[in-house]
């Protein structure tokens, strides 16, 4: 890396020279460049191809000056090594992002038993891959954010088998514990090794995605979901990169997520960006436009943006994104229009 870069430093809480600005799903539907490579090649390919990765993860860099790129690629593309048939259904025209299927959701005990840990350096080459190629492609302009799921977000989508909501794997919560506990430790494990195998071929951060976590209250994630996070955070505090744990619907459990061990909470539209950075006083934190508003006109989600960024107040450690992903259908005008205006924000 060369010099430090004020993604970096916000990570560490240092002061910057400009407010470091990304946005989850920056590379995505709403981008023409990401269509027309649709055009010619399904998700899965894509996700399989360290050329077309390094591309798609290097084109909002180009076109917006996002200050952090993320890798392209999905927090269920390893359920294939675990054993898992993974599909992605077309998009509907118009109607936005082909949703994941699973054909052999996880349903008993012996199905969790079944479940296979990957071994990224054989079953996901094409990742680490990608990782090189992106920062061949970046050479050293911003730094590069791996990812993976996290273990009860992933875990929904392979007990429903798709975007079906969280009825079954909640019930397996209650009915059967043990079950339970046995996926979220496979689940655990396999995000570990690939989040491990990600920094070591290049990742400059990672970003733990629990999107779905507010699902739960607060006994069950204390049972079920923050010992897991907890290990996944210190399996990251060794390998020496910025950790960031991102979950939608928590802004009653901040004070318990910053003691994970994380060093950057993001957060959803719920809470006020201020009362979020006082209730987490010693961790950087990122957000939380509404992406909805990014929608309407750039006048309007520059108006948002820049409400965000004075409320979330001169202190060094605050990362501007989203509350969530950018939405398909998101004129690109805005987004740019987003990313300048946090550019040129000055206290
Ligand atoms: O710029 C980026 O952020 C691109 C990389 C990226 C990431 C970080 C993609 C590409 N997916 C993800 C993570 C991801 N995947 C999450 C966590 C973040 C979030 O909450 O949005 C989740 C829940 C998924 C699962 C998934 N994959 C969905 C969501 C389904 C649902 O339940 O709502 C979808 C639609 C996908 C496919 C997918 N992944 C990524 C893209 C661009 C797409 C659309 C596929 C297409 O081109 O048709």
């Amino acid at each position: 890396m060369p010099p430090p870069h004020r993604f970096l430093e916000a990570c560490a809480r240092r002061p910057v020279d400009r407010l470091p600005v990304w946005m989850m799903r920056q590379a995505g539907r709403y981008q023409p460049s990401y269509r027309a490579v649709r055009q010619q090649v399904g998700f899965l390919e894509l996700c399989r191809s360290p050329e077309l990765i390094a591309q798609v993860t290097c084109a909002p860099i180009d076109e917006f000056g996002f200050d952090a790129a993320i890798l392209f690629s999905d927090i269920l593309v390893h359920l294939p090594a675990m054993g898992l048939d993974l599909t992605f259904e077309k998009g509907e025209k118009g109607k936005g992002d082909g949703g994941p299927k699973i054909a052999n959701p996880v349903r008993t005990r012996a199905d969790v038993d079944a479940l296979k840990v990957p071994v990224p350096t054989r079953d996901l080459r094409y990742v680490l891959d990608g990782i090189r190629a992106i920062n061949a492609g970046l050479n050293g302009r911003v730094p590069l954010i791996g990812f993976v799921g996290g273990p009860f977000t992933v875990a929904s989508y392979v007990v429903e088998g798709g975007s079906q909501g969280f009825t079954r794997l909640k019930t397996m919560l209650y009915a059967d514990k043990a079950a339970a506990h046995a996926l979220f430790e496979k689940l655990t494990q396999a995000a570990i090794v690939q989040i491990e195998e990600q920094v070591a071929a290049g990742a400059h951060a990672a970003q733990v995605f629990e999107s779905w976590l507010g699902e739960l209250d607060r006994e069950d994630l204390e049972e079920f979901a923050f010992p897991y996070l907890a290990r996944i955070a210190a399996a990251l505090k060794k390998t020496g990169v910025p950790s960031i744990f991102f979950g939608t619907g928590l802004s009653g459990h901040l004070e318990r997520i910053a003691t994970l061990g994380f060093d950057v909470i993001s957060v959803d539209w719920r809470i006020p960006i201020d009362e979020a950075r006082r209730r987490v006083p010693g961790l950087a934190v990122q957000g939380n436009l509404d992406s909805t508003v990014m929608l309407s006109s750039a006048e309007a989600s520059v108006k948002k943006a820049l409400g965000i960024c004075k409320a979330a107040g001169p202190a060094p450690g605050y990362i501007f994104n989203l509350g969530h992903g950018i939405q398909v259908g998101t004129p690109p005008e805005n987004v740019k229009a987003v990313v300048d205006a946090v550019h040129a924000f000055r206290w």
